[in-house]
């Protein structure tokens, strides 16, 4: 049986970085990192309706970040404090009352993690959070980095595996920021895992041409759904050897 996660008093949820900034077309864009959108809104309203916070961090350089390369750094300029690419996606349907964390501020000091930015953790165990849902961008940045925190301040990580893409600079970077996260003590969930995911779905019924240029939420989690449950059965056949 696969763990089935509810949403309990003691949860919160992180999206991470979802900027202009680190989707296509922006100064990072991660590819494919659109797509994540519609997945992380079914987490975002799961979260609503358990009237449990929703935090979303941001990257939030000044112009002369020591992480721009023209200050000797490894990155291009990116998600530079109030320009347009450092926004949300417009499509990201944060609540009005998500607590909004900036991080990488300080000129002279990187911080990939969340827990960077000022009061996270505070404000974490002022909210009573033990467990902690992460999804965003970059699974081999942000997401890492923060999870590892997460664990070493004593919290519970859960990486949501369906709603996080990464950069890849070299090759395998993705692959081993999600072995260090397991190590660490972190676990892995996708909607499937929470009731009512897809199973609450009416069936698709809008016109082949938008579908075509668009997918929805729905058709997107019905076909990772679908790949995921022939995942599954494979992995009982091979269990049983
Ligand atoms: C990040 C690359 C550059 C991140 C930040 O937080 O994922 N990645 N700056
Ligand atoms: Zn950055």
């Amino acid at each position: 049986m696969e763990k089935q996660y509810t949403i309990e008093s003691t949860d919160a949820l992180l999206v991470t970085d979802m900027q202009l900034c680190f989707l296509p077309g922006g100064e990072l864009g991660v590819p494919d990192g659109d797509k994540l959108i519609p997945v992380l809104n079914e987490y975002i309203k799961k979260f609503k309706e358990a009237k449990m916070p929703i935090f979303a961090s941001r990257d939030w350089h000044p112009p002369n970040h020591i992480s721009f390369k023209a200050q000797g750094g490894p990155w291009p300029p990116h998600c530079i404090q109030q320009s347009e690419s450092a926004k949300f996606h417009p499509d990201l349907k944060l609540p009005e009352n998500t607590v909004v964390l900036s991080k990488a501020t300080d000129p002279n000091k990187e911080s990939y993690s969340v827990f960077g930015a000022e009061n996270f953790a505070q404000e974490l165990k002022s909210k009573g959070v033990k467990r902690l849902f992460i999804g965003g961008l970059a699974t081999d940045y942000c997401v890492v980095n923060t999870v590892l925190d997460a664990r070493k301040l004593g919290f519970e990580a859960v990486v949501l595996m369906d709603a996080t893409l990464g950069i890849n600079a070299k090759p395998g970077d993705v692959d081993r920021a999600v072995e260090n996260m397991a190590k660490s003590g972190a676990q892995q969930a996708t909607l499937l895992d929470f009731p009512e995911a897809v199973d609450a779905l009416p069936v698709e019924a809008a016109e082949p041409d938008a579908l075509e240029e668009k997918p929805t939420a729905r058709t997107i989690m019905k076909k990772q759904a679908r790949m995921r449950s022939r995942e599954g059965r494979t992995r009982v056949r091979r269990e049983k050897g």
